[in-house]
């Protein structure tokens, strides 16, 4: 039967699709990687080599007997396994990773000199881990909040980093604050809740007093807080970097990732659904997409300052919780990234990978930004606690491919036996190796940008970080009808869960009064508040007034609906041309349909063969899908099972595209619109795909807001 399989392929057979070039290279770095282990067609052994002949029972003195200390394989055995946890990361320890390749666009020399950025024939290797920011390792991962997104570049110069996250500015201004922003949204101190969520009133409490974190606080209540897919979300780099040519000409640069696939979001009913029904939907859903060849893509590019403009904007380039609108700098694209393998070992690879802000090439170099010279610091200091000393950088997935020589020795865990006897330098032993790169030479070594710096030593906030509301009411401005209601929406149910009244009040009048009134009135409205009458500060208010690139309505993505997931509901009496025809028409697009039965057994078709089917209906849930099409022959069997009903008047609410036959619409009391089309297949499925492309049927919210959930 034409059903795309669930079982995903291997790997091999998913690299078939790769570039020969991205093969080759792919095939080479694994030859190097010779810490990868391959147990296939290998003897049990111990740790120390010893063939293991019996794997079940422990040495005892008699069959019934007292165990027996001298049992070195039971002793060996159970104390690695009391030893296997880590702790986990302090934020961001729920995260998922894939392996891909960077390749550049061009020659970019004239902006920077870093090796990765000069040949469009040069394919740099990649690691990425997205994660979420305040839940534990097991935590669900469609919870609203800020997604990270790590980059880590295996460059020919050493590794570089960027360490970013799925939003452009961030909560607070200065590092020292980082640790009490941190304590206000992890869950609370005295009973560890919640989990994943920023619900609660340590949280409100902190960022209403803090007017700094206003507009990293509405990109957080906006949808891009929950995202449909990791392959699905833009990446920033945050605070303004700088990247420096050849001649030493410096430039401001903002980084940014712009996925090929799009922009989009879940609903919040679909989100708090999804992570009950799936914890792990976000890492599936990437998991799935590479093993089945849908490799997602993403263009890097840059907004570039020149120095000398430093000062030409009325917000301060160091500021972090200020973003430059596109509409002042466009991004320039720089080259582009792919993801096309999954880790072979999540915690060797995804767990232990050890992002810091601080690893950067030649060409690339930091500003002033007093957050981010706090994160050069933390990302080290964090990874000697959790990886258990200085030496992490000698875990594989840490290695750079770059030869790494230096006077750093011993230390807990070394693995490097390093030869000669000069651990230092300068020397004459070891004829004066390893020894110093001048920045001029071909290759050179590292140079930080020659920045002049005279000023008092002194601990102040710069007047230039002072205007707090200007961009979250742009942000606020630029979003479409639907994005603000769902902003409206947010602020409302978080706000309803904090349970101190003051705190509620706090943010309506202090914080969102002053980003907008339309939204303080909203949100005061839904929590039964006085509304406030204007906002108590005068926010300059910034130019541009409207920046169209903020809202995800502008980035639809350029390929289609590759990879999207279609639910095909069957049942007895289907018609197995119907099915055919609208499987053939989907994977012509490469989206990935699925057929789903009453059960998991397969049904029986109206010529009375077995069709098998990928899931039931109850198993994968209608939240888990992009659209729905209803083949012929199933009208009756469907409108009179619940769990179908549910399944279609869920997806109808969720504003999924769907193709259904006339009886079946009636029977569920739905109209037809723009995404809801009546089938026959063939007529409806070109204007399905367009709807899927749509992401969801917006129009239809009205309309959908009667439907029971
Ligand atoms: Fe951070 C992890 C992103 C501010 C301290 N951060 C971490 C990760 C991401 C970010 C994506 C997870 C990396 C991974 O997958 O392993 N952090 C950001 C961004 C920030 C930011 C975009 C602001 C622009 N972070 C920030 C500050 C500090 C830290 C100001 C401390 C002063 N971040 C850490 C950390 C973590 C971390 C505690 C936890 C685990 C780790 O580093 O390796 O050091």
């Amino acid at each position: 039967m034409p059903s795309k399989k669930t079982d995903a392929p291997k790997h091999s057979e998913a690299a078939g699709t790769q570039t020969p070039d991205r093969a080759n290279t792919n095939a080479k770095l694994q030859s190097l990687e010779t810490f990868r282990s391959d147990a296939t067609g290998q003897a049990l052994r111990t740790n120390q080599g010893v063939k293991i002949a019996d794997n079940q029972n422990s040495l005892k003195a008699g069959a019934r007997g007292a165990s027996l200390l001298e049992d070195f394989i039971l002793r060996e055995k159970i104390t690695h396994f009391d030893h296997e946890r880590i702790p986990e990361r302090i934020v961001h320890a729920r995260g998922t990773g894939a392996h891909g390749y960077f390749q550049s666009y061009g020659c970019h020399a004239e902006l920077t000199k870093a090796g990765f950025l000069q040949d469009p024939e040069k394919i740099t290797p990649v690691f990425v881990r997205f994660s979420t920011v305040q839940g534990p390792r097991g935590s669900a991962d469609t919870v609203r909040d800020v997604r990270g997104f790590a980059v880590k570049f295996y460059t020919d110069e050493g590794n570089f980093d960027l360490v970013g996250n799925n939003m452009p500015v961030f909560f607070i201004q200065d590092a020292i604050k980082f640790p009490d922003f941190v304590h206000a949204v992890k869950p609370e101190p005295h009973n560890e809740m919640p989990t994943g969520g920023s619900a609660h009133d340590t949280f409100w409490d902190f960022v209403s007093l803090v007017p700094e974190s206003a507009h990293m606080v509405i990109w957080a209540m906006s949808d891009r807080a929950i995202p449909r897919s990791l392959r699905m979300m833009e990446g920033f780099g945050v605070h303004t970097f700088r990247m420096i040519n050849t001649e030493g000409v410096a430039s401001f640069v903002k980084f940014h990732w712009k996925p090929r696939q799009g922009v989009h979001s879940v609903l919040w009913d679909e989100a708090q659904k999804l992570a009950g029904k799936d914890t792990d939907y976000h890492r599936r859903d990437l998991w799935e997409a590479i093993e089945t060849g849908d490799y997602p893509e993403w263009e890097l590019g840059v907004q570039i300052v020149p120095e000398a403009d430093e000062h030409r904007f009325d917000f301060d380039l160091l500021d972090p919780t200020k973003l430059i609108p596109e509409e002042l700098v466009p991004v320039t694209k720089l080259g582009k990234m792919v993801l096309d393998r999954n880790p072979d070992n999540f915690f060797a690879e995804t767990e232990q990978v050890a992002f810091c802000p601080g690893h950067i090439v030649p060409g690339i170099d930091f500003s002033n930004d007093p957050l981010l010279q706090g994160r050069l610091f933390s990302y080290t200091d964090t990874q000697i606690s959790r990886l258990g000393g200085p030496n992490f950088h000698e875990i594989p997935i840490n290695r750079p491919v770059a030869p790494n020589h230096s006077s750093q020795r011993d230390a807990m865990h070394r693995m490097t036996i390093d030869k000669g006897r000069a651990s230092y330098e300068p020397n004459s032993i070891d004829g004066g190796w390893p020894k110093e790169t001048p920045p001029a030479a071909q290759d050179g070594g590292f140079e930080s940008y020659q920045e002049r710096i005279d000023a008092h030593k002194i601990r102040q906030r710069s007047e230039s970080f002072g205007d707090h509301f200007s961009q979250a009411r742009l942000f606020f401005q630029s979003m479409s009808p639907t994005e603000q209601q769902h902003i409206i929406k947010a602020y409302s149910f978080e706000l309803g869960k904090v349970e101190r009244e003051t705190i509620r009040q706090r943010e309506v009048n202090e914080i969102l009064a002053n980003i907008d009134l339309k939204l303080a009135t909203a949100v005061a409205a839904n929590l039964g508040l006085p509304a406030p009458k204007q906002g108590r500060v005068q926010v300059k208010g910034g130019k541009p007034a409207q920046s169209k690139a903020l809202s995800q309505m502008s980035h639809p993505g350029d390929v289609g609906i590759k990879g999207r997931k279609i639910a095909v509901l069957v049942a007895e009496g289907v018609e197995a041309a119907s099915v055919d025809k609208l499987v053939k028409a989907l994977e012509a697009k490469s989206a990935r349909p699925m057929l789903l039965g009453p059960t998991s057994a397969p049904v029986k078709t109206a010529d009375g063969k077995p069709l098998p089917v990928d899931a039931s209906m109850e198993g994968m849930p209608s939240i888990m899908f992009d659209g729905i099409v209803v083949p012929k022959g199933v009208d009756k069997a469907l409108a009179s099972s619940g769990v179908a009903k549910h399944f279609l008047l869920e997806g109808y609410k969720h504003l999924k595209a769907m193709v259904l036959t006339k009886d079946l619409l009636s029977s569920l009391g739905l109209k037809e619109d723009k995404g809801l089309l009546l089938g026959d297949e063939q007529k409806s499925v070109g204007a399905f795909v367009k709807a899927v492309e749509g992401h969801r049927v917006w129009e239809r919210e009205a309309a959908a807001e009667a439907v029971p959930a």
